[in-house]
């Protein structure tokens, strides 16, 4: 069976865990079987820094999937050392709120040295995971450079300043935690991006397209909006399923709550899946997996409530034989 994925960062890498279990395949590392898995992940958080290029998402599933992430951060590697970052600080350079370790630094160097000698990031990718072994074909949604951006009170209002500046995503997010409301999201360079050829074909090609519980607007969104992805997803024969990454009115991590005010979505399950829209209606969704105990209604798409708590492979793999029940496949 041939599943893809549509994923961000830490949600999704954990989800992807789960779906690899469900075919039997082992949750880290490479595995045997008759199942193909392809994750399409977000790379609208990605950032330079340092003069180096960090993608958060695609890392996140990389070190999760081949078991090096630091699972207590949910992003970054285990066993991780700061001297780059305390070095940096040393000097003052800007920016010392966004932490590198020195393991990962590697991988932004080994990373920047590619797409600086011209390798597309998909190439680039596939470069890391033979290192990592993730057991999933991991791809960017785009090889072009799409980041968010988002719009805010200007922190330091002066009286000839702006009263609204832009910044990039992981500033909003890591520098001011989101304490900022944002006014709207912007996802630069998506005007000239395209969706990366292989992605769409895995859509294409797939028995089922899972949405993973993935923050609905900066990682599943930014995806969405990717010219040509779109059209993949209108166009496939598979299901198309997803998880809400809501849970009794909250997210079960991060901040999507502060995402979803932002474009005046609520932050419930059966919103969520609304906005996504059901697939009958023009939407994305087939169906929408709610939390036991949430209820939806969207409208083109059929419902369902299970168990949706991450809290270890096994209940993640339910999850995920529970949407393709859903999607009305059998692995
Ligand atoms: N998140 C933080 O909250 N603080 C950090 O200093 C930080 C550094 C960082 C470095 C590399 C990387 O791949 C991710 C990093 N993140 C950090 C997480 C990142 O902001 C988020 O994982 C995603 O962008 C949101 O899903």
């Amino acid at each position: 069976m041939k599943v893809t994925v549509l994923v961000g960062g830490v949600g999704g890498a954990r989800f992807l865990l789960g779906v690899k279990a469900a075919l039997g395949l082992p949750a880290v590392g490479p595995g045997e079987g008759p199942h193909e898995v392809t994750a399409v992940v977000n790379v609208g958080d990605d950032v330079w820094m340092h003069g180096l290029r960090i993608c958060p998402d695609l890392d996140t599933c990389m070190y999760t999937l081949g078991g090096g992430i630091d699972s207590e951060r949910g992003w970054g590697r285990a066993g991780e050392t700061w001297a780059v970052r305390d070095e940096l600080a040393a000097y003052e350079a800007d920016p010392t709120w966004f932490g590198l370790g020195d393991r990962d630094v590697a991988t932004h160097l080994v990373r920047t040295r590619m797409l600086r000698a011209g390798y597309p990031l998909s190439q680039v990718t596939e470069a890391l995971c033979h290192r990592w072994k993730p057991g999933v074909r991991l791809l960017p949604a785009t090889d072009d450079r799409v980041e968010t951006h988002v719009v805010i009170d200007n922190p330091e209002p002066a009286e000839d300043a702006p009263p609204q500046i832009a910044v990039h995503f992981q500033e909003w997010w890591v520098r001011h935690q989101a304490k900022f409301p944002a006014h709207r999201f912007a996802s630069v360079g998506a005007e000239e991006a395209k969706v990366l050829p292989a992605a769409a074909q895995a859509i294409a090609e797939a028995d089922v397209v899972l949405v993973a519980p993935s923050n609905p607007v900066v990682s599943i969104g930014t995806m969405i909006q990717v010219p040509g992805m779109p059209q993949a997803l209108v166009g496939t024969k598979a299901k198309i399923v997803g998880l809400s990454p809501i849970v009794g009115g909250r997210p079960l991590r991060g901040m999507a709550d502060a995402c979803l005010s932002a474009i005046g979505v609520d932050t419930t399950a059966e919103a969520v899946g609304r906005h996504y829209g059901g697939r009958a209606k023009g939407g994305l969704l087939d169906g929408w997996l709610v939390h036991s105990g949430d209820t939806a209604e969207v409208e083109g798409a059929e419902t369902r409530a299970v168990p949706l708590l991450m809290t270890d492979v096994e209940a993640t793999a339910d999850m995920a034989r529970a949407a393709f029940e859903l999607a009305g496949v059998t692995p």
